[in-house]
């Protein structure tokens, strides 16, 4: 089951159906540790829509209320080891090393809400910066009390160029306006997605190939639930939380993102987010 927020309102997408969820916020839902069976009820009897909605442009809205959204960091064996290139010469090549073996994951404050954007929509790249990359990660819904709630797909932008100069950087490099989209929906569901979902990253450039990579779970080193664990110790998400998962795709040291560059990132079972830097 999937569900989608869209300008007119929460959507639910079931064995290829398309139902309209009225009477529930969209906050009230990610908060609900019983989402997928509440849903389930809702649309219960309810008559299918008899067209698809999202087939009408711009109707999505990234996925997203008031929830924190966080990310993990150098979590595949490809993001550790591009991380200690980029600072190598900064004397921060050995951090990476030591996180990515490390019982403690990196978690990273990433975005509020109003720096998040949805499917469609534009992605910035800092105006500072000389090396821009998107990064294509799983990223989890989590209820208050921590249950794994769902799954959308995120881009976790980053200034490369940034974070390489100083590992005390990362916040500059990762937190700006237009730094994070997710969508375009959430996948329902709080069963751990098989190691074998694959997650592919393409870029086009006027209209062209210009990057395209892929991983898949199997490549994640930790597990969505222990990264869940070490966020919410002594912590508190009143609206629940998004956490992306770290990247596994590393475009080559040559690749810099331009404006006018598509985003596509797809991940099995979830979908395609599609963004434009702009
Ligand atoms: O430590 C730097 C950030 C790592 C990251 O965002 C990733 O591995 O996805
Ligand atoms: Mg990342």
């Amino acid at each position: 089951m999937k569900l989608y927020r869209t300008k007119n309102g929460c959507l639910v997408e079931h064995s290829c159906a398309f139902y309209s969820v009225e009477g529930n916020s969209w906050e009230e839902l990610l908060t609900r540790d019983d989402l997928e069976a509440h849903l389930t009820k809702s649309i219960a009897g309810l008559p299918a829509l008899t067209h698809n909605p999202l087939a009408e442009p711009n109707i999505l809205r990234a996925p997203i209320g008031n929830q924190e959204v966080w990310a993990a960091g150098v979590t595949y064996f490809r993001s550790r080891d591009a991380r200690m290139e980029e600072a190598k010469s900064a004397g921060g090549g050995d951090f990476y090393d030591r996180v990515y073996k490390a019982e403690r994951p990196e978690l990273f404050f990433k975005a509020t809400s109003n720096r998040v954007v949805g499917h469609y929509e534009k992605v910035a790249i800092r105006k500072d910066a000389s090396w821009s990359v998107p990064e294509p990660e799983l990223t989890l819904l989590v209820s208050p009390t921590g249950k794994i709630l769902g799954y959308t797909v995120g881009n976790d932008m980053s200034s490369r160029d940034i974070e390489g100069e100083n590992p005390l950087y990362l916040p500059q490099a990762k937190v700006y306006a237009r730094s994070c989209a997710l969508g375009p929906g959430i996948l329902v569901s709080s069963a751990p997605l098989p190691s074998s979902t694959e997650i592919r990253l393409e870029i086009l450039r006027a209209g062209q190939p210009a990057f395209a990579g892929s991983t898949t779970l199997s490549s994640l080193k930790r597990e969505p639930a222990t990264l869940v664990h070490y966020l919410y110790r002594d912590n508190v998400f009143p609206n629940g939380s998004f956490l992306l998962t770290g990247t596994g795709i590393v475009p080559p040291d040559s690749f810099t993102l331009n404006h006018g560059d598509e985003i596509r990132i797809t991940i099995d079972g979830i979908g395609t987010l599609v963004n434009f830097v702009g």
